[in-house]
């Protein structure tokens, strides 16, 4: 048995924009949650992360925050949102918040009280410098929404440091004040009753000397350079300060970092829990990919890549064999900042259904933590863009004019950008056939595709559909061996991966087809010895001889 109840924890995160919609206003909202928690709960799961839901300007979707002690009005009021706390736990699902540390919004009091001057005693809360003597920028180093970090405040002549976009400026964990307040939040919180927090971007919390410049860039260019602003020693410091205050009113508390850059080396140090540090970390480096196809008239960015399937098992079985014993790592394969699932590592059109249901299987009976996006569920695909104004960024625009001077159709080009586009993964949830798919009463903010089968209804009556797998699959997750039984990759092609999972009575094999091409099953398997207690095939055949596109099976066996 597990000591800590997030050792079992299944996390369902919700994109509360883009879940339901209670009032018709477009934008999805706490009451639209509240209605579904039946739904979750006969999901399976038992976690939900919610990305911000706090008062925020909305210039990356609440990431924005200037005002961390009130629910934005978009989502709703207090008194829902603690109905909505209330609800959850009365089906014993544990709330997640997700906690934004490492900025501000433009428009959070601290940050407008240091703007009036290098004399108001915000103004140490941000990152401040004076230009260089040429009035150049204080060094080289690029923001991740691109250009500069740096943003000249022109009433004091001083730049402010940003590392997303000039809206969010970082606060200065520095300073004590800082970290008490940003405490002072995250008690408030769990004062409300939640279970825990995903921490957001904490690997930036700590920079290098501010002086430095990134060595042989082009005159005028930007370097992404995370050396100087990620994962520095002093982010473990900071985290053991604010995580073992929680923990002396929490001891059970929940903190799932997020920690896009880490090694896996990394990741054993964030999750150390003699030195009050996360329970566990999401890190973005589980999926190696290699450029399908080489096209000189579509830019780097936007080339069809594919999951290079052998790099992709080492750096499982890596993670698996770091993180055993009393560590945990999450298990995910996409979240609100990447594609979906299907479309990037399956295929969204000929073999969807049998691609989601054996994604989800390999990655889910690892041993860790599952961490589903809501939608998944059912199948959801990229959001699907019909002109390209559907896309904000800048940058999207002009990759789009270029590639069709280049001759490629227009529709590529938009299915290429869809695919790339940070919106892809947060169209509205599909709940029903009908208009907007149930989601919302009117147009959605961010798109919705409208599709037949793929949505909740239709798949709640179909004991074949994804969501009835995904429901079969979490009740499996769930048993022992699954949890807690031990990992072990068996070597085969590329092709397939097939791993073992076993405690002491049982052993599992789990056995996929990564491709769209029939794959032979590479490890000899009985089926007098095994009974098959999941699988997307049709038939059960009884020779496991070889596995049809994107086929997967799940066998267990009792030693004694
Ligand atoms: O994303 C953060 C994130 O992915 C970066 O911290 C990452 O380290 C960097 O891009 C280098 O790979 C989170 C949220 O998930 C995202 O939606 C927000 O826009 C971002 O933080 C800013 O709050
Ligand atoms: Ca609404």
């Amino acid at each position: 048995m597990s000591s800590n109840w997030w050792q079992e924890a299944i996390v369902y995160q919700i994109y509360p924009k883009s879940f339901k919609d209670s009032n018709h206003d477009g934008i999805g909202d706490i009451k639209g949650i509240i209605d579904e928690l039946d739904y979750i709960k006969d999901l399976g799961v038992n976690t939900l992360w919610l990305n911000p839901i706090f008062i925020s300007p909305q210039i990356d979707n609440g990431y924005d925050i200037s005002n961390y002690y009130a629910i934005d009005p978009i989502f709703g009021t207090e008194e829902e949102l603690e109905l909505f706390i209330k609800e959850a736990h009365k089906r014993e699902l544990k709330v997640v918040f997700d906690f934004v540390l490492n900025h501000t919004s433009k428009q959070h009091p601290w940050f407008q009280e240091a703007l009036k001057g290098p004399e108001n005693i915000y103004r140490d809360y941000y990152i401040w410098e004076k230009p260089k003597e040429d009035n150049g920028l204080p060094n080289n180093w690029a923001s991740f929404f691109g250009g500069s970090v740096w943003e000249m405040d022109d009433k004091s002549g001083e730049y402010y440091f940003h590392l997303f976009d000039k809206e969010m400026p970082d606060l200065n964990w520095e300073n004590v004040e800082v970290r008490h307040a940003m405490l002072h939040i995250a008690k408030y919180w769990l004062s409300k009753g939640i279970d825990g927090y995903r921490l957001d971007a904490f690997i930036h919390m700590a920079k290098a000397d501010l002086s430095l410049n990134v060595p042989d860039t082009p005159e005028g260019e930007f370097a992404i350079a995370e050396e100087y602003y990620a994962n520095l020693p002093k982010v473990q410091e900071y985290l053991a300060e604010f995580i073992g205050e929680l923990r002396k009113i929490k001891p059970d508390i929940f903190i799932l970092g997020e920690a896009a850059s880490a090694t896996c080396e990394l990741a054993k140090e964030y999750t150390d829990s003699n030195r009050n540090q996360c329970d566990t970390v999401v890190s973005f480096r589980y999926f190696p990919e290699r450029v399908v196809e080489k096209n000189d008239k579509v830019p780097e960015s936007l080339l069809t890549k594919e999951l290079d399937v052998s790099a992709f098992k080492e750096t499982m079985a890596e993670w698996q064999a770091a993180l055993a014993g009393e560590r945990y790592p999450t298990l995910y394969w996409n979240n609100h900042d990447m594609p979906r699932l299907v479309s990037r590592f399956g295929n969204d059109d000929t073999y969807r259904d049998e691609s989601a249901k054996m994604l989800a299987t390999v990655m889910y009976l690892m041993r860790g933590l599952p961490v589903l996006l809501y939608g998944e569920e059912i199948g959801m695909k990229n959001l699907v863009s019909h002109d390209v104004s559907d896309f904000q960024a800048p940058e999207a625009v002009s990759y789009y004019k270029d590639m069709l001077a280049k001759g490629i159709s227009s529709k590529e080009a938009l299915a290429r950008l869809s695919s790339v586009n940070k919106e892809a993964s947060r169209g509205g949830m599909q709940w029903t056939e009908e208009a907007n798919a149930g989601f919302s009463t009117v147009s959605p903010w961010s798109g919705v595709n409208e599709e037949q089968l793929y949505n909740v209804r239709e798949q709640s009556q179909d004991e074949e559909s994804i969501l009835s797998y995904y429901q079969a699959l979490l009740r499996l997750k769930k048993e022992s061996l699954f949890s807690e039984g031990a990992f072990e990759l068996l070597p085969t092609s590329d092709a397939s991966i097939v791993y073992r999972r076993f405690t002491e009575d049982k052993e599992a094999l789990v056995i996929a087809n990564m491709t769209d091409k029939i794959c032979p099953i590479e490890v000899y398997v009985s089926l007098k010895e095994y009974d098959i207690v999941l699988s997307n095939l049709t038939s059960n055949s009884d020779n496991l001889k070889e596995l049809p596109p994107y086929g997967v099976i799940v066998l267990i066996k009792n030693k004694k």
